[in-house]
Protein backbone atom coordinates (compact mmCIF):
# COMPACT_ATOMS: atom_id res chain seq x y z
CA UNK A 1 0.00 0.00 0.00
CA UNK A 2 1.14 3.67 -1.01
CA UNK A 3 0.09 6.26 1.52
CA UNK A 4 0.15 9.65 -0.72
CA UNK A 5 0.41 13.32 1.04
CA UNK A 6 -0.85 16.81 -0.27
CA UNK A 7 -0.39 18.89 2.33
CA UNK A 8 -1.58 21.79 0.10
CA UNK A 9 -3.90 20.64 -2.62
CA UNK A 10 -5.50 22.31 -5.20
CA UNK A 11 -8.43 22.58 -7.90
CA UNK A 12 -5.94 22.47 -10.84
CA UNK A 13 -8.33 24.89 -13.61
CA UNK A 14 -6.74 24.16 -17.15
CA UNK A 15 -7.07 26.49 -19.64
CA UNK A 16 -6.92 25.93 -23.08
CA UNK A 17 -6.08 29.42 -25.87
CA UNK A 18 -4.84 29.75 -29.52
CA UNK A 19 -3.19 32.56 -27.92
CA UNK A 20 -2.78 34.86 -24.53
CA UNK A 21 -3.32 38.22 -24.98
CA UNK A 22 -2.17 40.37 -21.53
CA UNK A 23 -4.32 43.39 -20.83
CA UNK A 24 -7.31 42.14 -23.22
CA UNK A 25 -10.06 39.61 -22.53
CA UNK A 26 -9.55 35.97 -23.20
CA UNK A 27 -12.49 33.39 -23.57
CA UNK A 28 -11.93 30.34 -23.22
CA UNK A 29 -14.21 27.41 -24.32
CA UNK A 30 -11.76 24.63 -23.18
CA UNK A 31 -11.85 24.05 -19.44
CA UNK A 32 -10.37 21.19 -17.45
CA UNK A 33 -10.64 21.06 -13.66
CA UNK A 34 -9.08 18.34 -11.81
CA UNK A 35 -8.28 17.43 -8.27
CA UNK A 36 -5.17 18.56 -8.18
CA UNK A 37 -1.93 19.43 -6.30
CA UNK A 38 0.92 17.31 -6.49
CA UNK A 39 0.08 14.58 -4.52
CA UNK A 40 -3.16 13.81 -5.41
CA UNK A 41 -1.65 13.62 -9.67
CA UNK A 42 0.49 11.12 -7.97
CA UNK A 43 -2.56 9.26 -5.99
CA UNK A 44 -4.56 9.50 -9.34
CA UNK A 45 -1.78 7.67 -11.77
CA UNK A 46 -0.75 5.16 -8.66
CA UNK A 47 -4.35 4.27 -8.72
CA UNK A 48 -4.98 4.07 -12.32
CA UNK A 49 -2.03 1.87 -12.58
CA UNK A 50 -3.95 -0.51 -10.55
CA UNK A 51 -1.59 -0.36 -7.14
CA UNK A 52 -3.38 0.51 -3.65
CA UNK A 53 -3.70 3.76 -2.59
CA UNK A 54 -4.61 5.89 0.53
CA UNK A 55 -4.07 9.62 0.24
CA UNK A 56 -4.09 12.08 3.15
CA UNK A 57 -3.45 15.96 3.38
CA UNK A 58 -5.44 19.03 4.35
CA UNK A 59 -8.78 20.08 2.75
CA UNK A 60 -11.39 22.85 3.54
CA UNK A 61 -14.03 25.06 1.95
CA UNK A 62 -16.15 24.49 -0.94
CA UNK A 63 -13.06 23.54 -3.03
CA UNK A 64 -12.23 20.85 -0.51
CA UNK A 65 -15.62 19.26 -1.02
CA UNK A 66 -14.89 19.32 -5.12
CA UNK A 67 -11.83 17.31 -4.00
CA UNK A 68 -13.67 14.95 -1.83
CA UNK A 69 -16.60 14.29 -4.22
CA UNK A 70 -14.45 13.65 -7.13
CA UNK A 71 -11.92 11.60 -4.74
CA UNK A 72 -15.48 9.64 -3.77
CA UNK A 73 -16.11 9.23 -7.35
CA UNK A 74 -13.01 7.43 -8.49
CA UNK A 75 -13.27 5.19 -5.44
CA UNK A 76 -9.80 6.67 -4.14
CA UNK A 77 -9.38 5.83 -0.45
CA UNK A 78 -8.68 9.10 2.01
CA UNK A 79 -8.62 10.35 4.89
CA UNK A 80 -8.23 13.99 4.41
CA UNK A 81 -8.48 16.28 7.64
CA UNK A 82 -10.41 18.85 7.73
CA UNK A 83 -9.70 22.21 7.83
CA UNK A 84 -11.36 26.06 8.75
CA UNK A 85 -9.44 27.66 5.64
CA UNK A 86 -10.28 27.13 1.83
CA UNK A 87 -8.54 24.84 -0.30
CA UNK A 88 -7.01 27.07 -3.62
CA UNK A 89 -7.37 27.08 -7.07
CA UNK A 90 -4.16 26.32 -9.17
CA UNK A 91 -4.31 27.33 -12.72
CA UNK A 92 -2.55 26.57 -15.97
CA UNK A 93 -3.09 28.46 -19.02
CA UNK A 94 -1.98 26.74 -21.90
CA UNK A 95 -1.46 28.79 -25.32
CA UNK A 96 0.96 29.62 -28.29
CA UNK A 97 2.46 26.31 -27.79
CA UNK A 98 3.32 27.68 -23.82
CA UNK A 99 2.69 26.90 -20.23
CA UNK A 100 2.17 29.94 -17.84
CA UNK A 101 0.79 28.75 -14.28
CA UNK A 102 -0.59 30.62 -11.43
CA UNK A 103 -0.30 29.00 -7.97
CA UNK A 104 -2.56 30.05 -5.37
CA UNK A 105 -0.41 30.41 -2.15
CA UNK A 106 -3.53 28.42 -0.46
CA UNK A 107 -4.98 28.58 3.12
CA UNK A 108 -3.27 28.66 6.43
CA UNK A 109 -3.26 25.68 8.78
CA UNK A 110 -3.92 26.10 12.68
CA UNK A 111 -1.71 24.50 15.29
CA UNK A 112 -4.85 22.12 15.72
CA UNK A 113 -4.87 21.05 11.79
CA UNK A 114 -1.05 20.26 11.80
CA UNK A 115 -1.40 18.38 15.15
CA UNK A 116 -4.29 16.78 14.38
CA UNK A 117 -2.77 15.43 10.99
CA UNK A 118 0.33 13.82 12.84
CA UNK A 119 -1.44 11.93 14.89
CA UNK A 120 -3.75 10.57 12.21
CA UNK A 121 -0.69 10.14 10.12
CA UNK A 122 1.03 8.40 12.74
CA UNK A 123 -1.71 5.86 12.75
CA UNK A 124 -2.23 5.47 9.17
CA UNK A 125 1.82 4.44 7.94
CA UNK A 126 1.61 1.47 9.97
CA UNK A 127 -0.37 -0.25 7.07
CA UNK A 128 1.37 1.55 4.47
CA UNK A 129 4.84 0.08 2.62
CA UNK A 130 5.81 3.23 0.73
CA UNK A 131 4.93 6.89 1.97
CA UNK A 132 4.99 9.92 -1.42
CA UNK A 133 4.77 13.55 -0.16
CA UNK A 134 4.72 16.22 -2.97
CA UNK A 135 4.13 19.60 -3.14
CA UNK A 136 4.60 23.12 -1.62
CA UNK A 137 3.93 23.48 2.33
CA UNK A 138 0.82 25.77 3.30
CA UNK A 139 1.04 28.70 5.03
CA UNK A 140 1.05 28.13 8.90
CA UNK A 141 3.49 25.14 8.35
CA UNK A 142 7.08 25.17 9.24
CA UNK A 143 9.11 24.25 7.00
CA UNK A 144 10.67 21.54 8.65
CA UNK A 145 7.30 19.92 8.49
CA UNK A 146 8.45 17.25 6.05
CA UNK A 147 11.55 16.67 7.86
CA UNK A 148 9.00 15.77 10.92
CA UNK A 149 6.78 13.12 8.72
CA UNK A 150 10.37 11.66 7.26
CA UNK A 151 11.51 10.69 10.96
CA UNK A 152 8.72 9.03 11.77
CA UNK A 153 8.10 7.34 8.46
CA UNK A 154 12.13 6.71 9.24
CA UNK A 155 11.30 5.27 12.86
CA UNK A 156 8.60 2.66 11.65
CA UNK A 157 11.12 1.55 8.60
CA UNK A 158 8.91 2.94 5.91
CA UNK A 159 10.42 4.09 2.20
CA UNK A 160 9.18 8.18 2.10
CA UNK A 161 9.79 9.67 -1.15
CA UNK A 162 9.53 13.53 -0.85
CA UNK A 163 9.29 15.75 -4.27
CA UNK A 164 8.86 19.53 -3.04
CA UNK A 165 11.04 22.07 -3.47
CA UNK A 166 12.69 25.21 -1.91
CA UNK A 167 13.06 25.25 1.96
CA UNK A 168 10.93 22.35 2.66
CA UNK A 169 13.08 20.05 0.21
CA UNK A 170 16.32 21.72 2.05
CA UNK A 171 14.77 20.58 5.37
CA UNK A 172 13.58 17.31 4.20
CA UNK A 173 16.71 16.16 3.02
CA UNK A 174 18.04 16.36 6.58
CA UNK A 175 16.06 13.58 7.63
CA UNK A 176 17.38 11.54 4.97
CA UNK A 177 14.29 10.37 3.00
CA UNK A 178 14.35 7.01 0.67
CA UNK A 179 13.83 8.79 -2.46
CA UNK A 180 14.00 12.71 -3.61
CA UNK A 181 13.45 14.00 -7.91
CA UNK A 182 14.26 17.24 -8.25
CA UNK A 183 13.95 18.98 -11.13
CA UNK A 184 16.96 21.15 -12.45
CA UNK A 185 15.55 24.48 -11.57
CA UNK A 186 14.69 22.71 -7.60
CA UNK A 187 18.34 21.55 -7.78
CA UNK A 188 19.99 24.60 -8.70
CA UNK A 189 17.73 26.66 -6.48
CA UNK A 190 18.66 24.20 -3.62
CA UNK A 191 22.41 24.12 -3.55
CA UNK A 192 22.71 27.89 -5.15
CA UNK A 193 23.83 26.74 -8.59
CA UNK A 194 23.41 29.27 -10.83
CA UNK A 195 22.48 27.08 -13.41
CA UNK A 196 22.54 23.16 -14.09
CA UNK A 197 22.71 22.33 -17.95
CA UNK A 198 25.07 19.01 -18.68
CA UNK A 199 24.59 15.99 -17.33
CA UNK A 200 28.20 16.56 -16.14
CA UNK A 201 26.73 19.18 -13.84
CA UNK A 202 23.70 16.89 -12.85
CA UNK A 203 26.55 14.40 -11.75
CA UNK A 204 28.18 16.97 -9.43
CA UNK A 205 25.29 18.22 -8.32
CA UNK A 206 24.10 15.13 -7.04
CA UNK A 207 27.35 13.72 -5.57
CA UNK A 208 27.63 16.94 -3.69
CA UNK A 209 23.96 15.94 -2.01
CA UNK A 210 25.14 12.29 -1.53
CA UNK A 211 28.09 13.59 0.60
CA UNK A 212 26.02 15.26 2.64
CA UNK A 213 22.69 13.35 3.23
CA UNK A 214 21.90 9.34 3.25
CA UNK A 215 19.34 9.04 0.24
CA UNK A 216 18.93 5.97 -1.29
CA UNK A 217 17.40 7.41 -5.06
CA UNK A 218 18.75 10.43 -5.83
CA UNK A 219 16.62 11.38 -9.15
CA UNK A 220 17.05 14.73 -11.22
CA UNK A 221 14.09 14.57 -13.86
CA UNK A 222 15.32 16.34 -17.29
CA UNK A 223 11.53 16.67 -18.32
CA UNK A 224 10.93 14.96 -21.73
CA UNK A 225 14.58 13.86 -21.93
CA UNK A 226 14.29 11.28 -18.99
CA UNK A 227 16.47 11.67 -15.55
CA UNK A 228 19.24 10.95 -14.33
CA UNK A 229 19.45 9.06 -11.04
CA UNK A 230 21.80 7.62 -8.50
CA UNK A 231 21.64 4.92 -6.55
CA UNK A 232 24.00 2.09 -4.91
CA UNK A 233 26.94 3.51 -5.71
CA UNK A 234 26.31 4.28 -9.33
CA UNK A 235 24.71 6.25 -12.01
CA UNK A 236 21.96 5.73 -14.26
CA UNK A 237 20.60 7.87 -17.21
CA UNK A 238 16.99 6.83 -18.45
CA UNK A 239 16.01 8.48 -21.82
CA UNK A 240 11.50 7.92 -22.37
CA UNK A 241 10.10 7.38 -26.15
CA UNK A 242 9.84 10.15 -28.30
CA UNK A 243 6.46 11.66 -27.62
CA UNK A 244 4.74 14.80 -28.91
CA UNK A 245 3.72 16.76 -25.62
CA UNK A 246 0.16 17.29 -25.18
CA UNK A 247 0.07 18.84 -21.62
CA UNK A 248 3.36 18.57 -19.58
CA UNK A 249 1.75 19.75 -16.54
CA UNK A 250 1.57 17.06 -14.22
CA UNK A 251 4.66 14.88 -15.38
CA UNK A 252 6.74 15.44 -12.69
CA UNK A 253 4.22 14.07 -10.18
CA UNK A 254 3.20 10.75 -12.39
CA UNK A 255 7.07 10.37 -12.52
CA UNK A 256 7.21 10.35 -8.70
CA UNK A 257 3.98 7.71 -8.85
CA UNK A 258 6.05 5.56 -11.63
CA UNK A 259 8.83 5.27 -8.63
CA UNK A 260 6.83 4.88 -5.56
CA UNK A 261 4.94 1.46 -7.56
CA UNK A 262 7.80 0.39 -8.84
CA UNK A 263 9.52 0.33 -4.98
CA UNK A 264 6.23 -1.17 -3.89
CA UNK A 265 6.93 -3.83 -5.82
CA UNK A 266 10.36 -4.22 -4.64
CA UNK A 267 11.85 -3.43 -8.30
CA UNK A 268 15.44 -3.09 -9.42
CA UNK A 269 17.01 0.31 -10.26
CA UNK A 270 16.84 -0.14 -13.78
CA UNK A 271 13.20 -1.11 -13.73
CA UNK A 272 12.41 1.48 -11.37
CA UNK A 273 14.28 4.09 -13.60
CA UNK A 274 12.09 3.38 -16.37
CA UNK A 275 9.00 3.44 -14.67
CA UNK A 276 9.26 6.50 -13.41
CA UNK A 277 10.26 7.96 -16.82
CA UNK A 278 7.81 6.04 -18.71
CA UNK A 279 5.07 7.70 -16.35
CA UNK A 280 6.24 11.20 -16.81
CA UNK A 281 5.81 10.06 -20.42
CA UNK A 282 2.55 8.70 -20.37
CA UNK A 283 1.17 12.07 -18.36
CA UNK A 284 2.86 14.53 -21.30
CA UNK A 285 0.55 13.03 -23.74
CA UNK A 286 -2.90 13.51 -22.33
CA UNK A 287 -4.47 16.78 -22.10
CA UNK A 288 -5.53 16.02 -18.45
CA UNK A 289 -3.26 17.19 -15.41
CA UNK A 290 -1.84 13.76 -13.41
CA UNK A 291 -3.41 10.98 -16.07
CA UNK A 292 -2.43 7.97 -18.12
CA UNK A 293 -3.31 5.55 -19.69
CA UNK A 294 -3.31 2.13 -18.32
CA UNK A 295 -3.24 -0.27 -21.28
CA UNK A 296 0.04 1.73 -22.71
CA UNK A 297 2.22 1.44 -19.54
CA UNK A 298 4.15 -1.45 -20.45
CA UNK A 299 4.86 -0.92 -23.94
CA UNK A 300 6.57 2.81 -22.61
CA UNK A 301 8.04 0.81 -19.74
CA UNK A 302 9.45 -1.62 -22.00
CA UNK A 303 10.47 1.44 -24.65
CA UNK A 304 12.50 3.63 -21.69
CA UNK A 305 16.47 2.68 -21.62
CA UNK A 306 18.00 2.94 -19.05
CA UNK A 307 22.30 2.58 -18.67
CA UNK A 308 24.78 3.46 -16.04
CA UNK A 309 26.88 6.26 -16.80
CA UNK A 310 30.58 6.18 -16.57
O1 LIG B 1 2.84 19.55 -10.82
C1 LIG B 1 1.68 20.18 -11.30
C2 LIG B 1 0.85 20.68 -10.12
O2 LIG B 1 0.34 19.60 -9.40
C3 LIG B 1 -0.27 21.56 -10.59
O3 LIG B 1 -1.31 20.80 -11.03
C4 LIG B 1 -0.53 22.43 -9.36
O4 LIG B 1 -1.42 21.75 -8.48
C5 LIG B 1 0.88 22.60 -8.82
O5 LIG B 1 1.63 21.46 -9.22
C6 LIG B 1 0.94 22.69 -7.33
O6 LIG B 1 2.33 22.86 -7.02
P1 LIG B 1 2.83 23.14 -5.52
O7 LIG B 1 4.32 23.07 -5.64
O8 LIG B 1 2.30 24.48 -5.12
O9 LIG B 1 2.25 22.03 -4.65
Amino acid sequence: MILTITLNPSVDINYKLDSLHLNEVNRCYRVIKTAGGKGLNVTRVIQLAGENVCATGFLGGTTGEFIENVLNENNINHQFIKIQGETRHCIAILHNGKQTEILEAGPCITEEEASTFIENYKNIINNVDVVVASGSLPIGLDSSFYQKLINIANEKGKKFILDTSGEALGEGLKANPYLIKPNKDELSKLLNIEKITTIQDVKEAINYLKEQFDIEYIIVSLGEKGAVGFHGGKFYIATPPKVRAVNPVGSGDSMVAGFAIAIARNLDPIETLKYGCAFGTLNAIEEKTGYIQPKLINSFITETEVSVLT
